[in-house]
């Protein structure tokens, strides 16, 4: 009765008034780093490394011995995220190999029972999330490589890395929760809980319900979301893309073309995995991601851009140097960014729109191949067009076919050529 009658609560979700404050922040917030680590760090090669290198669970638990983060210093990463311009902070709490990186008592496997660190890193980082107002998100894996209970069957694994055939599922999921609720209840306000790897197991009873209640009980400001790659499930307050802008699929990732009513984020590495890669050095240049950010936002979604710390604590340098280039550009450009919504043109090859809370829309020309442009129409009739640098009047012709812009080549900027528009 208890089960179903949670089942008929998450059906029939109406989120609180705070998880709807919650929203609204979010979704003015609209940038935020998404941080990678955990003991996996210390091979240098991805979050995968256990999977991919096929790493049996005895020998994988030999890691954590040697995770010294000696030069993680919470305080310098939170300055670097409100440099670069974001407002908020997910960092994994447990990915796919199981491993806490907060103190749990519900199991040994954690950072401060296991690694000569000892210290609670997630703490460190929320106090001074708090200590300097950027909102902290936790990922938490669904999927364990570790827990004996989270047996392996389809999905990725198949017991290679010598995990148990059979095992008690129920086990796992109250062990989870166990886990979720440590996390909402010893670390103060969270912005929410950012889910992945159900997909591991789709036919799994999840008891996602349960779940899902449980986090809004403990934390009713505290928003859902999950990474599973279909459309979102009762409870969810945000839905994900992951490395894909919404409604598109170049990844393989996204099962799904609906873009829900819910908040919306997309999120994207720097090179080309999550964890810390030593020999990826492929990284996305500042123009690339500046330009993803604005397209994300034509569709009112926010960015959320990972860094995988190495095993020292230290931020790769050629993410810091990038997230500070943006943050540099957000300085001047992000009135066209920030606590926006999707403008009244969805998003096209050429760039985006957004829109203030003041009706003012912003045209974002991401890609100009020559002087003139032909943009659909607004929905109403143009009362001022300006450019945002410097404020002069653009050229411009309203036709039947849409508005003519001429944008003269000494008007362009490097990644964004901004146009204010009063209607
Ligand atoms: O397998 C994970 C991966 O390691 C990473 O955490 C990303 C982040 O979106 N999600 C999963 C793949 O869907």
């Amino acid at each position: 009765f208890a089960v179903s009658s949670l089942i008929f609560a998450q059906e029939n979700y109406q989120p609180s008034k705070e998880n709807l404050e919650s929203r609204e922040w979010f979704q003015d917030a609209k940038y935020g780093l998404f941080i990678h680590w955990g003991v996996y760090s210390i091979l240098g090669d991805g979050e995968w490394v256990m999977n991919n290198q096929k790493i049996p669970v005895k020998q994988y638990e030999r890691l954590p011995s040697f995770f010294n983060p000696i030069d993680f210093d919470a305080a310098e990463w939170v300055s670097m995220v409100k440099k670069a311009g974001m407002k908020y902070i997910t960092i994994t709490s447990k990915h796919h190999d199981g491993f806490a990186m907060f103190d749990s008592d519900v199991s040994e496997y954690d950072i401060v029972d296991k690694t000569p660190y000892g210290k609670d890193v997630i703490k460190m980082l929320k106090d001074e999330c708090d200590k300097q107002g950027i909102k902290l998100f936790f990922y938490h894996s669904q999927l364990d490589w570790h827990h004996p209970d989270y047996f392996p069957r389809g999905g990725t694994g198949s017991g290679f890395t010598g995990r148990p055939q059979n095992g008690n599922w129920d086990n796992y999921i109250d062990y989870m929760n166990a886990q979720l609720t440590e996390l909402l209840t010893n670390y103060g306000e969270i912005g929410g809980i950012w889910f992945d790897g159900m997909w591991d197991k789709k036919n799994a009873d999840w008891r996602l319900a349960e779940t899902y209640s449980l986090i809004h009980e403990l934390q009713p400001g505290a928003m859902i979301g999950s990474n599973h790659h279909v459309k979102p499930y009762p409870g969810e307050d945000f839905q994900m893309f992951e490395r894909d802008l919404p409604g598109e699929n170049t990844m393989g990732f996204n099962q799904t073309n609906t873009i829900s009513a819910l908040p919306l984020e997309m999120c994207e590495t720097m090179n080309g995995t999550w964890g810390f890669n030593l020999q990826d050095q492929n990284y996305k240049s500042v123009k690339r991601l500046i330009q993803t950010m604005v397209k994300a936002s034509g569709y009112g979604a926010n960015f959320l851009l990972n860094t995988g710390p190495m095993p020292n604590g230290e931020i790769q340098p050629e993410n810091v140097d990038t997230l500070i280039k943006m943050g540099k550009w957000l300085e001047k450009y992000g009135e066209t960014i920030y606590e926006t919504r999707k403008g009244p043109i969805a998003p096209q090859d050429w760039g985006a729109t957004t829109i203030a809370k003041d009706g003012t829309v912003y045209i974002h020309l991401l890609e100009l191949k020559d002087e003139n442009l032909l943009i659909p129409s607004l929905p109403e009739k143009i009362n001022s067009a300006t450019y945002f640098t410097g404020g002069e009047k653009v050229n411009y012709s309203e036709t039947d076919y849409g508005i003519l812009l001429n944008i003269p080549k000494e008007k362009q900027e490097n990644y964004d050529t901004i146009l204010t528009i009063k209607m």
